[in-house]
């Protein structure tokens, strides 16, 4: 537009929403005042970190949030001039530019910025713990600066020195916590716990539900592989919050904890939050983790540090962990109050009781079909009472066997980790197979849950035999 305002970018730096001045960026040569669009979009948090600056960076590496298109015909609606001429150039530095190697052959990629991707049925299938390099990563930005190489020596101490803010939920000031002090003064535990995305499942629920909650982005294609299981280790959640928030923490265990939630804050600038009674509550396990399986934990996965919540939804799980602190409602980040919530508006935490066949072999010379698979109560942390197998959709079943003998046993008392099972069962005019668990609590699966906006599914696992 010929007649538009122009302005330099000194006074679009002044206009960066602090003591209510308005909230301007800039895109290319554009100049937008963007304070209505951060209350309505979801993605306007996001947007809203370049306030006074140019918003180019946050669009690249926010990539998913304009796949429909909509967030570049909402900034041209908020246009209010230009930048003066010679300053329209903004960085073209690739966010994307400092990605760990990943080796394409150990996992089902479904997208690459951000990185998303599910493990293959071949690695759940074939140990009881996960590697790291197979388990499913779902990242919403680009990995943030912390680099390092397969082999590089100085990983360990670099996880020891590595420090977390806690910040004060009154005035005082908050302190910056160096894990290997977080570790002499609380211990470090080891518990076992499946991860599981509460997309997982999303191709079953599309189908069996309708759902529609990913059609048409790439997620549509999630099977049932943004799942593993591993040992974690790190420190528990449960002695560090009452140490350094004494009083929420007491009132929280007087009143059942109902009005505290624990924000946990990533270097990506992720952001979840999950009800502070359930963390602090020591059985369910709760820590903030450094090493997946003995090992450090790897760039992809949240090195050096992620909060690891068994048995909650893996979007709360939050890595490349930064900060966490207190707050009476949820955090208000678009993966907490937009994506991850289910029907009723709340956002998902407890993972649903879950079966998954994961193998399936017919035996031409018995007639025996050999199934396989997976099975864990989630966010209850009961232990799988037994697990049944039917070849007649549903009308008669019978038990698969269990191998208690792999299960670690932790410090816990509860059962977040999975176990496995198998079964053979007769081929004879056998085309479908399903399977579903039964917790200690009698709970049960059902033949197709109900529509959650495409989280959580957690219906029978059925698969056709060819
Ligand atoms: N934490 C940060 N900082 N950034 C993220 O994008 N993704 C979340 C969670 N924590 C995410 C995050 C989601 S939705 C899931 S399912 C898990 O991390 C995935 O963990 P993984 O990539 O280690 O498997
Ligand atoms: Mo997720």
């Amino acid at each position: 537009k010929p007649n538009e305002p122009v302005y330099t970018r000194s006074q679009v730096a002044l206009n960066d929403g602090t003591d209510n001045k308005p909230t301007w960026v800039t895109y290319l040569a554009g100049v937008y005042d963007i304070s209505s669009f951060k209350a309505i979009h979801p993605g306007g948090h996001i947007i809203g970190q370049a306030a006074g600056a140019d918003v180019g960076g946050f669009w690249e590496v926010w990539a998913h949030h304009h796949h429909s298109g909509k967030v570049g015909g909402y900034l041209e609606e908020l246009r209010i001039g230009r930048l003066v001429e010679g300053e329209e150039e903004h960085s073209t530095d690739d966010p994307y530019d400092s990605e760990p190697i990943r080796d394409p052959s150990v996992q089902t990629i479904f997208m690459e910025r951000p990185y998303c991707s599910e493990t293959p049925n071949k690695a759940l299938n074939s140990a009881y713990l996960t590697s790291p390099s197979a388990l499913y990563v779902r990242n919403h930005a680009p990995v943030p600066e912390c680099a390092w190489e397969p082999e590089d020596s100085t990983r360990e101490s670099n996880v020891q020195n590595h420090e977390v803010c806690f910040e004060r939920v009154q005035n005082g000031t908050s302190p910056t916590l160096k894990v290997s002090d977080l570790q002499s003064r609380f211990g470090t535990v080891t518990v076992t716990s499946i991860l599981q995305c509460a997309g997982n499942r999303a191709g079953e629920d599309i189908k069996n539900t309708g759902d529609s909650g990913f059609t048409g982005t790439p997620l549509e294609r999630i099977t049932v592989g943004m799942l593993g299981n591993a040992q974690w280790s790190g420190i528990r959640l449960s002695s560090i919050l009452p140490a350094l928030y004494p009083e929420q923490c007491g009132k929280a265990k007087e009143h059942g904890g109902g009005e505290w939630h624990v924000v946990f804050e990533g270097a990506d600038g992720y952001e979840g939050s999950t009800p502070l009674a359930r963390v602090l509550d020591p059985r369910n396990d709760c820590i903030l983790a450094t090493h997946m399986n003995g090992e450090p934990l790897s760039p992809d996965h949240g090195y050096p540090m992620r909060a690891l919540l068994p048995g909650i939804a893996g979007a709360r799980n939050v890595k490349w962990l930064q900060g966490v602190s207190l707050s009476k409602v949820p955090v208000d980040a678009p993966w907490n109050e937009y994506y991850y919530k289910n029907s009723f508006g709340e956002q998902i935490q407890q993972l649903p009781l879950q079966s998954i066949i994961l193998n399936t072999t017919t035996n031409s010379q018995t007639n025996k079909l050999s199934v396989s698979g997976v099975a864990y109560s989630g966010g209850s942390g009961n232990a799988i009472a037994r697990v049944e197998i039917s070849t007649d959709g549903g009308k008669t079943w019978s038990s698969a066997n269990i191998k208690n003998e792999e299960i670690k046993k932790d410090q816990s008392n509860k059962s977040f980790g999975w176990v496995r099972w198998s079964a053979n069962v007769s081929a004879e005019n056998t085309t479908e197979v399903c399977c579903r668990a039964t917790d200690s609590e009698g709970k049960t699966q059902c033949e197709i849950s109900p529509k959650q906006r495409g989280y959580i599914y957690n219906g029978w696992s059925k698969v056709e035999v060819i």
